[in-house]
């Protein structure tokens, strides 16, 4: 139920609040004072509810699911909770009649930036699902002191600015100091006999941390529910703990929760980083079998009542952390706690690139994670001894949690859980029949697909208000409750006056748009012009250089004849690169040099623009989303898991321009064919050229003359500002082969973007196909993601019922 709220009572409140926590009259206080307020109400307005539903869940002695992510992108949090307390509208016009600037309120909050990309806002997607959908979800996490870098350009490159986003407090979140426990690193650990005839983990000179929970309450779609998002923060433990310790000491523990590995898809061996993985693995699985025994004697029921999942293999520690608590502190047997522990656990893949999978070297773990490291051995060894007569050697070595000098985190993760999936239909039949492929032969059930979603309420009801209220005109408010019902939009398919207006909501989000990036870069670009959208990682597999290489081309086809009719466009790019990730940094700097070009060329005649927005991140996402024409997703096919800014365009009436690859199939699928650009090499070909060896990019440069020209542009000085930058493209391009073959999907993907040109002047058929693109946009919903989490591998139950 939405809360009950009228205007009068909320802005009585609202200066209450104002006096309590400034002691100053309206006119005393910031923007951000006037958030923080609001914040500190809506947790008034929230509280009771948020406590009833840990006392149900606790009372009605529920199965929760806790989802374990070193990453966590929920975005700013103000208007998603009032939303979903159903007072957004009533708080705005009261803030309004005040006299204060809503929208400026809105965006004093700070963005949380503790996620690098889709992984870390897919599990902030599930968390909103799961409150919204009435399931008992928490999520687990780290509360990193600084998130991931703030994004300048200067000169065209990229610079890396800190992100201090609790510099000024977090009014969301709640400190437990008396729910903190120990997380033990190093030392000795040896297995002393007991008088009972077991054996005891003795643990000398270990560094001990302090872990601190702070909980942020997750609200539910107007459905009285508040689940909780635990994030923990590193501490030196309180004195009295017998122990003393060193600067040095002090300094190693308080690194730990300093902030986020800024790196996506290239595995970094450091040590603080297992550090990282192990501290927020430990702490919450301790939390979790510490409430659990609240309720029951025995540990038999565990699985019945707890469902942790791994989100990629971060926290694949949760595995023998479960097993050390269950032997060592609840005094099971090895067979027993190895059955509680796998029923419970679950673990999603979210890669197939070879340098994002995780291993550490033995050597390493085992220093910092003795006893963690004995029972990894256990487990190395109990596979290989139950495995070897069925599988023989060679299968057994490959799979094995230990091998090379190495501890495989996604092997253990697979040998330690009930279930295994990829996030796209592509993607979790090549984890099948490539990645993980002797693990599948060795455990054929467990493997399992669950395509992501994304939350519309973030995607379309907050950031996309004008498609909203027309959606709402034309087919009621229910889609808002259960997304699929946006097919019955499918009604006004050819219903001119509907179409109209739809245009009209996407020219209004363009205009505003327009505004920010005339207010923020000083660049003045078009409403009327292709919205031409690629928002995501920079890295080389998402090939962001095809988008590149067709901005010159049609550079070249406007100075080659000025005149000559052409359809304007304005290409958007948001992008961060990995700090060291020197390859992503050049075309960073390329993209920007070309802007500096194209933008302020007269001959050009603002036919052609390029914008890169600054420090992409959640919040700038909101704002290209509902101006976008085209969405951009090009990676080579096999590359890319999934995709979720695939599916947040799609609600939002872009058509895509992708490769047959993760769920740009699902999404062209469901949309139709003519309501899509499709191109590039399938998966078979891409794996074709693998096995034989046959692919020569160069070849493409010879037999394309107008490829060869834009090419040649990299290096022959007509893009001023870039000098090794374009050399470096063009190598990796020509000499070394073109590792992502940009080169043989080039003239396809050229082909597309003439005929977008083209029909982009039909603006009614144009409209017709972006609506069918919303109107099949429901199923991507994470409502029903989760749904099928809960049903499938968590069994836990939820409230609403969906379509
Ligand atoms: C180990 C470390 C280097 C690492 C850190 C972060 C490895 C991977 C990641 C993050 C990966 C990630 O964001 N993957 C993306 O997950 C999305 C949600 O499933 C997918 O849609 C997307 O295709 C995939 O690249």
């Amino acid at each position: 139920m939405a809360i009950n709220l009228t205007k009068n009572q909320f802005k009585e409140d609202f200066l209450n609040e104002i006096h309590a926590a400034y002691a100053t009259d309206l006119d005393g206080t910031s923007a951000f004072d006037q958030f923080t307020v609001l914040g500190r109400l809506i947790n008034h307005y929230n509280g009771r509810n948020y406590a009833k539903t840990t006392k149900k869940y606790f009372e009605e002695d529920q199965k929760e699911v806790y989802y374990f992510s070193i990453e966590f992108l929920p975005g700013r949090m103000l208007k998603s909770n009032l939303l979903n307390l159903g007072i957004l509208n009533v708080v705005r016009e009261g803030i309004t009649d005040l006299g204060l600037d809503f929208g400026g309120i809105v965006e004093s909050e700070p963005d949380p930036g503790l996620g690098n990309g889709g992984l870390g806002r897919l599990a902030a997607c599930f968390m909103d699902s799961m409150a919204s959908i009435g399931m008992a979800g928490n999520g687990n996490g780290i509360r990193y002191r600084y998130g991931l870098f703030k994004q300048v350009f200067i000169n065209g490159y990229q610079v890396e600015l800190e992100d201090d986003w609790l510099k000024n407090g977090n009014v969301w979140e709640i400190r437990r100091e008396n729910k903190a426990c120990l997380v033990r690193f190093g030392g000795n650990v040896w297995m002393r006999p007991t008088t009972n005839n077991r054996l005891e983990a003795v643990y000398e000179n270990t560094e001990d941390v302090l872990a601190v929970p702070y909980d942020t309450g997750m609200i539910g779609y107007q459905n009285d529910v508040t689940n909780t998002l635990r994030l923990w923060s590193a501490e030196v433990p309180p004195a009295g703990n017998e122990k003393y310790y060193t600067h040095e000491q002090r300094d190693r523990i308080s690194q730990i929760t300093q902030v986020l590995y800024p790196d996506d898809s290239s595995m970094e061996g450091r040590i603080l980083r297992l550090r990282q993985e192990y501290f927020f693995s430990s702490a919450g699985i301790q939390s979790i079998i510490r409430f659990y025994r609240k309720n029951h004697k025995t540990m038999d029921e565990l699985p019945k009542q707890v469902a942790v999942h791994i989100n990629d293999t971060h926290p694949t520690l949760v595995i023998p952390e479960m097993m050390r608590i269950l032997m060592d502190e609840c005094e099971l047997g090895w067979d027993q706690a190895w059955k509680l522990t796998t029923e419970c656990m679950s673990y999603t893949n979210h890669t197939i690139l070879q340098e994002a999978l995780e291993k550490w070297q033995i050597e390493i773990f085992k220093e910092l994670l003795p006893r963690i490291y004995q029972i990894v051995e256990e487990i190395d060894r109990r596979y290989r001894e139950e495995m070897l007569p069925k599988y023989g050697e060679d299968i057994v070595n490959q799979t094995a949690p230990l091998g090379d000098g190495q501890v495989r985190m996604a092997y253990l993760a697979v040998i330690g859980s009930h279930s295994v999936n990829g996030v796209a239909p592509l993607h979790t039949e090549l984890l099948e029949k490539d990645v993980l492929k002797e693990l599948f032969y060795i455990y054929p059930t467990r493997f399992n697909n669950k395509t992501n979603g994304i939350t519309d309420r973030r995607w379309v009801q907050i950031s996309n208000e004008p498609l909203s209220n027309l959606i709402d005109s034309a087919i009621g408010k229910e889609w808002r409750n259960n997304p699929k019902q946006m097919e019955l939009l499918g009604q006004y398919s050819d219903d001119d006056d509907f179409l109209e207006k739809f245009a009209n909501a996407k020219k209004n989000n363009k205009i505003a748009f327009a505004k920010f990036v005339k207010e923020t870069m000083d660049i003045e670009i078009d409403p009327e012009a292709i919205f031409d959208v690629q928002i995501k990682r920079l890295h080389a597999y998402k090939r962001q250089l095809l988008h590149v290489l067709e901005i010159i081309r049609e550079y070249l086809q406007i100075k080659d004849n000025p005149q000559a009719p052409f359809t304007k466009r304005v290409h958007i790019f948001g992008a961060k690169a990995a700090p060291s990730y020197f390859y992503a940094k050049e075309i960073i700097k390329i993209i920007n040099a070309l802007a500096e070009l194209v933008n302020n060329d007269p001959e050009i005649n603002d036919k052609l623009k390029v914008v890169f927005v600054p420090n992409y991140g959640v919040s700038i996402a909101e704002k290209i989303i509902p101006a976008a024409d085209v969405s951009e997703q090009t990676s080579t096919a096999s590359k890319e898991a999934s995709g979720t800014s695939n599916m947040k365009l799609m609600s939002n009436g872009v058509l895509l321009l992708g490769t047959m690859d993760g769920a740009n199939i699902d999404i062209v699928n469901a949309a139709g064919k003519s309501n899509a650009y499709t191109f590039g090499l399938t998966v078979a070909q891409v794996y074709n050229y693998y096995e034989n060896h046959s692919y020569r990019s160069v070849d493409f440069y010879e037999q394309n003359d107008e490829l060869k020209r834009v090419l040649n542009t990299l290096i022959d000085g007509t893009i001023p500002g870039i000098k090794s930058e374009g050399q470096d493209v063009y190598d990796a391009l020509i000499r070394y082969n073109d590792e992502y073959f940009v080169l043989a999907d080039y003239a396809d993907y050229v082909e597309k973007q003439k005929q977008i040109s083209n029909d982009f002047l039909n603006k009614k058929a144009w409209n017709k196909r972006a609506l069918a693109n919303v109107t099949a946009s429901g199923e991507f919903s994470s409502d029903y993601t989760i749904e099928r989490y809960g049903d499938d591998i968590w069994n836990v139950p939820h409230t609403k019922e969906l379509d």
